[in-house]
């Protein structure tokens, strides 16, 4: 028989949604990341890849794996999704692209450049404030607070209920994993977070000048329709917050645990750019997405059926000693080019520039008010089916 010879995928006896997993993902990893290419993993019903350059290729082959079907384990054509699909997470081209580029123009880096000496101006009161003041929770008073302080504003969102905004991100985040107590439990805790999310999409609720607003004044345009621009409004809201939250915790969390390198950084500020990137890399705040697959298809030499979940572990890539050196080493002045915390492709995060603007706005308020960045207890864990969340993160910041 000629032919390509492809051989049955191995199974790993691992549960990657279980709570201890959960807690300590990283430690799994390098179970993942040699069991092969490619894995099944019983527990959940579905393949797995952890290593940096089949989950770099699977992100970038978006026809053989894609995302209509859902980016969680839920498969759409079988299931009926928690919430009416994301047009952008959950779409794939050619909609996919038309929305993208609609977003794209309203989350464009000109409209951020406007802001940004008033959130540097706001990042600073707030590490001014923070200096000094002994031990405290960096978690509400810092990795929530700043976002909490320029996105809701940017999206054009009104004052009341931006409480909200937290709740329901974290079920949107669980909801991409199995039906588990961690969804049950933040689903019953934001039952009003989704309705007062629905409300905050809609036209009427939203400010002149917002990216909110930009979105309808499109649909105006004819780019989408005006069911549409409240469904992408949605989309700000749900990916806008718990990731940038999580992505500061974890850079403070970084330099907490690696004092060295917030010394470095002291020394060349002009690195801050490349320690944002490297935390990300590091700690991983988006920890996994699904795909599907819409075709037969062959991994390394082993066959993955059509219609078939496949599990990424864009964390796992990003600490792959394949690709990396001294993987669980935070290294600011590492070559972080090609790290998938962001993904990869025509799905890679629309707020990207958002995300490195708010974590560049909180490194540089550090750095001109804090010398020292002290661990204080324990950093605990907010476990999340999606996210490496941090729940508390108790600090010292020692004044410059
Ligand atoms: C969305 C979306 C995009 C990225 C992440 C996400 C819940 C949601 O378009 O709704 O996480």
């Amino acid at each position: 028989m000629t032919g390509n010879m492809t051989s049955r995928v191995p199974d790993l006896d691992i549960d990657p949604f279980d709570p201890a997993f959960l807690e300590d993902p990283f430690a799994a990893h390098p179970r993942l990341r040699d069991a092969g290419a490619v894995m099944f993993l019983p527990a959940i019903g579905c393949f797995a890849m952890a290593r940096h350059a089949q989950v770099q290729d699977a992100l970038k082959d978006f026809a053989t794996f894609v995302s209509g079907r859902g980016v969680g384990l839920a498969d759409f054509l079988k299931e009926t999704p928690w919430r009416p699909p994301s047009l952008l997470l959950e779409a794939d081209p050619p909609m996919h692209d038309r929305t993208r580029g609609l977003m794209n123009r309203v989350a464009s880096l000109s409209s951020l450049r406007t802001v940004m000496p008033e959130w540097q101006a706001k990042a600073d009161a707030l590490a001014a404030q923070l200096v000094g003041r002994g031990a405290f929770d960096a978690v509400p008073a810092l990795a929530e607070a700043f976002p909490l302080s320029v996105f809701p504003d940017l999206i054009g969102l009104r004052q009341d209920g931006r409480e909200n905004l937290i709740p329901y991100a974290t079920v949107a985040f669980n909801a991409f994993g199995p039906r588990n107590a961690l969804l049950a439990e933040t689903m019953e805790a934001a039952r009003n977070a989704t309705e007062w999310v629905a409300q905050s999409c809609r036209r009427e609720m939203l400010l002149d000048g917002g990216w909110g607003m930009k979105v309808f004044e499109a649909a105006d345009r004819g780019e989408c329709t005006h069911d549409e621009a409240e469904r992408l409004v949605r989309s700000f809201l749900t990916a806008g917050v718990d990731t940038t939250v999580n992505g500061i915790a974890t850079l403070v969390h970084a330099f907490a645990a690696f004092p060295e390198e917030w010394q470095r950084l002291r020394a060349a500020p002009g690195l801050v750019k490349k320690a944002v990137e490297e935390s990300l890399r590091w700690g991983g705040p988006v920890q996994t997405f699904f795909r599907t697959t819409s075709r037969d298809v062959a991994i390394a030499g082993h066959d993955i059926p059509e219609g078939a979940k496949v599990l990424l572990f864009l964390a796992a890539a990003n600490r792959d000693p394949r690709k990396w050196t001294d993987p669980d080493r935070f290294d600011i002045t590492r070559q972080t080019s090609g790290h998938v915390g962001f993904g990869f492709g025509i799905h890679q995060c629309l707020g990207q520039m958002v995300a490195r603007m708010e974590a560049e706005a909180v490194a540089n308020a550090l750095l001109k008010h804090v010398s020292e960045i002290r661990p204080a207890g324990p950093l605990r864990r907010r476990l999340n089916n999606t996210l490496h969340a941090v729940g508390e993160l108790p600090i010292e910041l020692l004044p410059a």
